[in-house]
């Protein structure tokens, strides 16, 4: 990522260059995660550094539903990015906020080390199902006790902390939340909300909060639908970096230069 990222920099930081922000995916463009913590793609936390040294905003948008955003964050400090919390939009945030505002009441299908991300959300009597990347927490088990919450109620509301298919890890691909939701949805006939990437207004709090506009801002990241096409979505520029869980296919540069 870093030579692309210091090669384009140099347009980017003209006087009349547009663009005045940048929005970094995380796993697999900084640092591929897992066992051990993971470890940072070479180039990655001089990029940052970079990006930051050369005045644009730099804001962290990610999929990231393992781990509360304050030990997420300590994890990529250790690697050594320069980060702080304000910086990183993360899903859980985002359907607590949701939640709050339509009054629901979550039974959760997510990681364990998720959970106190929901420690201020009424979890009683639930009237909605709200699923993350519950990795080895996705037994039959609790699978089919947020099947049978769904199937009870009048109207099922399913939200999805993001909607991927597969991500990689140090030791190889993994299942994504994505595929869950898919089963849920398929048993319930219901299709679900999805919170997070490539949800339109998960790009937006991350733009509202640089207090720029979208034609200001470039996406970075590995995942051609869900880091690219939903910040193209938004009318922001956006690159997709070769590491992580790329295969193959050609760097894009889209929606013209
Ligand atoms: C989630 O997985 C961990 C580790 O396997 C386990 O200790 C824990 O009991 C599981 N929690 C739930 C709710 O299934
Ligand atoms: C689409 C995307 O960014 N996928 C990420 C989802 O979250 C896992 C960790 O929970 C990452 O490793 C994936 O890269
Ligand atoms: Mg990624």
């Amino acid at each position: 990522m870093q030579r692309v990222l210091i090669s384009m920099m140099a347009e980017w930081c003209k006087p009349a260059g547009r663009v005045r922000g940048v929005l970094l995916d995380i796993s697999g463009v900084l640092y591929d995660s897992g066992e051990g913590g993971g470890v940072p793609i070479p180039g990655s936390t001089e990029a940052v550094k970079r990006l930051k040294e050369a005045n644009l905003k730099v804001r962290f948008c990610t999929n990231e539903t393992q781990a509360t955003r304050e030990r997420f964050v300590k994890k990529l400090q250790s690697l050594g990015f320069d980060i702080a919390l304000g910086e990183v939009f993360a899903p859980a945030p985002a359907a607590c906020q949701i939640l709050k505002e339509r009054g629901l009441r979550p039974h959760l299908l997510v990681h364990d080390d998720l959970l106190p991300e929901f420690n201020q959300i009424d979890q009683s009597n639930p009237n909605c199902v709200v699923i993350g990347d519950a990795a080895d927490n996705f037994s039959y088990k609790n699978l089919n006790e947020a099947f049978q919450v769904l199937i009870g109620l009048e109207k099922p509301v399913l939200l999805s902390l993001g909607r991927g298919r597969y991500y990689k890890e140090t030791d190889g691909m993994k299942l994504d939340v994505g595929v869950y939701m898919k089963a849920l949805e398929f048993a319930c006939d219901i299709e679900a909300e999805v919170v997070g990437k490539p949800a339109k207004m998960f790009f937006l709090s991350a733009l509202s909060d640089m207090g720029l506009e979208p034609d200001r801002v470039i996406m970075i990241g590995d995942d051609i639908v869900n880091d690219v096409g939903g910040a193209q979505q938004c009318g922001m520029k956006a690159v997709q970096v070769r590491t992580g869980k790329y295969r193959g296919q050609l760097y894009s540069w889209r929606n013209g230069s």
